[in-house]
């Protein structure tokens, strides 16, 4: 069958949002909301894999949704809402727990990074997470999931977990009238935003995340001018003699490539603009980086300090951020309840 297009991605109520989830997933979400029907959700069920204080993560909820909004998502055109009011998320989850194989979850590098030396003491909830992921997206039969790099693998299991699903139910599937046996659709990746792995500003060649200890790593949304210009400022460079010349120099040096990349995606330029930029400030202050660092900070806060002031506006109304999450959560289930329903009957269960 052809699916109609539609859109679901998610972030985790786990801490603020940082530059990479804003650069890597949000700017893209926002595009897709423009042409398409899209479905954005604020993943508590995931958040809980690890350990979450309860009265942290109902801020963190608030905040990641007054994020989206401050970002430019409008909860009137796409439905926005937290997980935990679905309960279909989680019910699908189950049945891709019983479909999904072991072999499949153990190649997962996440797991492996997120869990470190102690595997043994891992929630089982971080070891099936991209079930779970594989659910939220698939009970909207959503063909289109705009992320960052690093959620690449995930969604090549989700497009397994599709198809092995409707392959093991094929004549079931059949039966209710679904002539090709296709029941779900296989989810596209949508990698495309202007910066699709943003690295830490400590190292490199590590991802920024909101888990990473230190806070001097990332640039969240909801930090001020100060700290964004003091984080710009101590961002690792290196000791090289001059800036890169060309692109495959930048390559080779991925601190300076991070900062480049940042620029370019924030000033809406090309990183050859950045290279060039960094070249003509190469001899403004004590560093051949401390020219490119002032203008990187502008971009930063001129991009930046609009968002953070309107999640500061949206979190003085708490209740109207619950409302609008209410009514994300009524539009979702809308769409979810009738898959699951199908789901059911597919999978043989009895419904009353
Ligand atoms: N550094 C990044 N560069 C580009 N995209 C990124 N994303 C995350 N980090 C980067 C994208 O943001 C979306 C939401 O991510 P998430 O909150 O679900 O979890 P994550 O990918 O695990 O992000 P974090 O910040 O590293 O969170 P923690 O530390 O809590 O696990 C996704 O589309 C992701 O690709």
């Amino acid at each position: 069958m052809t699916f109609q297009d539609r859109v679901f991605s998610g972030m985790q109520p786990t801490g603020t949002l940082h530059l990479g989830n804003y650069l890597g997933a949000m700017v893209q979400w926002i595009e897709m909301q423009k042409s398409h029907e899209c479905i954005y959700c604020v993943v508590d069920l995931h958040a809980i894999t690890v350990w979450q204080d309860p009265a942290e993560l109902k801020t963190s909820i608030r905040q990641v949704t007054a994020a989206y909004i401050a970002s430019g998502l409008d909860p009137k055109r796409s439905i926005v809402f937290n997980q935990s009011q679905v309960p279909e998320h989680a019910e699908l989850a189950w049945i891709f727990n019983c479909v999904a194989r072991l072999g499949w979850l153990n190649r997962m590098t996440q797991f492996k990074e997120k869990a470190g030396k102690d595997r043994e003491a891992a929630s089982v909830g971080l070891y099936a997470y991209p079930n779970l992921m594989a659910a939220d997206i698939l009970a909207y039969r959503a063909t289109h999931v705009p992320v960052g790099d690093d959620q690449k693998q995930h969604l090549e299991l989700a497009r397994d977990i599709a198809q092995k699903f409707n392959s093991d139910f094929r004549s079931s599937i059949e039966q209710k009238g679904y002539a090709d046996g296709v029941f779900f659709p296989q989810p596209e990746p949508v990698i495309t935003g202007p910066a699709t792995r943003v690295m830490s500003l400590r190292d490199g060649t590590k991802k920024m995340s909101k888990s990473e200890p230190s806070d001097m790593s990332r640039i969240n949304l909801m930090d001020d001018t100060d700290t964004i210009a003091d984080k710009i400022k101590r961002a690792k460079t290196d000791m090289e003699p001059a800036p890169p010349a060309t692109l495959d120099d930048l390559r080779a040096r991925p601190e300076i490539d991070n900062l480049v990349g940042i620029y370019a995606a924030l000033a809406g330029v090309t990183k050859e603009d950045g290279l060039s930029l960094l070249a003509s400030t190469a001899g403004e202050g004590p560093s051949i980086f401390t020219g490119f660092k002032r203008a990187l900070t502008e971009v930063a806060v001129e991009k930046l300090g609009p968002i953070r002031s309107e999640i500061v506006r949206l979190m003085a109304d708490p209740a109207e951020i619950d409302r609008v999450l209410a009514d994300g959560a009524r539009r979702a289930r809308a769409i979810a309840t009738p898959v699951m329903d199908e789901v059911k009957d597919i999978v043989g269960f009895i419904r009353g």
